[in-house]
């Protein structure tokens, strides 16, 4: 993938407005999420690793918000022989069209699709892997436990569920100091204090981040029959919810 150096909001707005998933957002994505989501290379490494482990013959594998196909490529890649179809969902244009033109380019055998369309929405086939990688913070609270449910019944016994999410913490000094060493991250990354400000505004009411315990109710009622927390640094995360 092309890594150009995310400056998107390096100078000063009036507005901000809100972040969107939108053509100057896909043109410096790999860079932006590399230099804001401390681990991501690591999560998505080991969406790899869990997919080898947990993939099964004959079912699907989902990428829902796939963006650029990072764990999507993971995922394919991790699959080894079996026979299992790879579909990932986005609902930018964007990201799709530039997605597409990703996959195209890797040669490994396993059928990928890439579809436009919304998760809320969107039929899911009887799969064995699904990966939320942090997608599921960008839609609206009311409509996530819709998602969960949907997979849980997706989900082939002995599946799994790989769900990344940014956290939020009960106690608010807990939560303070997380949003801080995340931001010492992102500036130790080469982001500047004005970049982090626009962007941490334009992600207000556009990423909620939940607490753990909130999520791990969540998939419980779900239908998920365990959860663990296998990653985090500072307010990163990565679970895995067991069929
Ligand atoms: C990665 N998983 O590189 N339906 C479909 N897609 C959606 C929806 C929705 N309702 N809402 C948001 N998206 C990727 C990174 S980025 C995370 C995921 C980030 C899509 C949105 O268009 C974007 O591409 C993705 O979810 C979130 O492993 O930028 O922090």
């Amino acid at each position: 993938m092309t890594k150009q150096t995310d400056t998107l909001y390096a100078k000063p707005y009036e507005d901000v407005g809100h972040f969107r998933f939108d053509d100057k957002t896909v043109s410096v994505f790999p860079d932006m999420i590399q230099r804001s989501v401390p681990g991501y290379s690591t999560i998505v490494h080991m969406i790899g690793q869990i997919t080898e482990r947990y993939a099964q013959h004959g079912t699907h594998c989902y990428d829902l918000g796939c963006s650029l196909g990072a764990a999507t490529l993971a995922m394919r890649h991790g699959m080894g022989t079996k026979q299992c179809k790879i579909i990932g969902i986005d609902n930018s244009h964007d990201m799709v069209t530039q997605c597409r033109h990703h996959i195209e380019q890797d040669k490994a055998k396993t059928p990928v699709e890439i579809i436009e369309g919304d998760i809320e929405s969107i039929a899911l086939q009887p799969a064995s892997v699904v990966v939320l990688n942090f997608t599921l913070q960008f839609l609206p609270i009311t409509s996530r436990l819709a998602v969960l449910k949907k997979i849980a019944s997706a989900l082939v016994p002995g599946g799994v569920l790989i769900l990344s999410e940014k956290l939020a913490f009960d106690d608010p000094r807990h939560h303070e100091l997380m949003i801080e060493l995340h931001h010492n991250f992102k500036r130790a990354q080469g982001y500047s204090d004005l970049e982090i400000a626009q962007k941490r505004q334009a992600l207000e009411n556009v990423l909620l981040p939940e607490s753990f315990t909130t999520h791990q109710s969540r998939l419980s009622e779900a239908g998920f029959t365990g959860v663990e927390l296998w990653f985090q640094c500072f307010n990163f995360s990565s679970m895995l919810a067991f069929k």
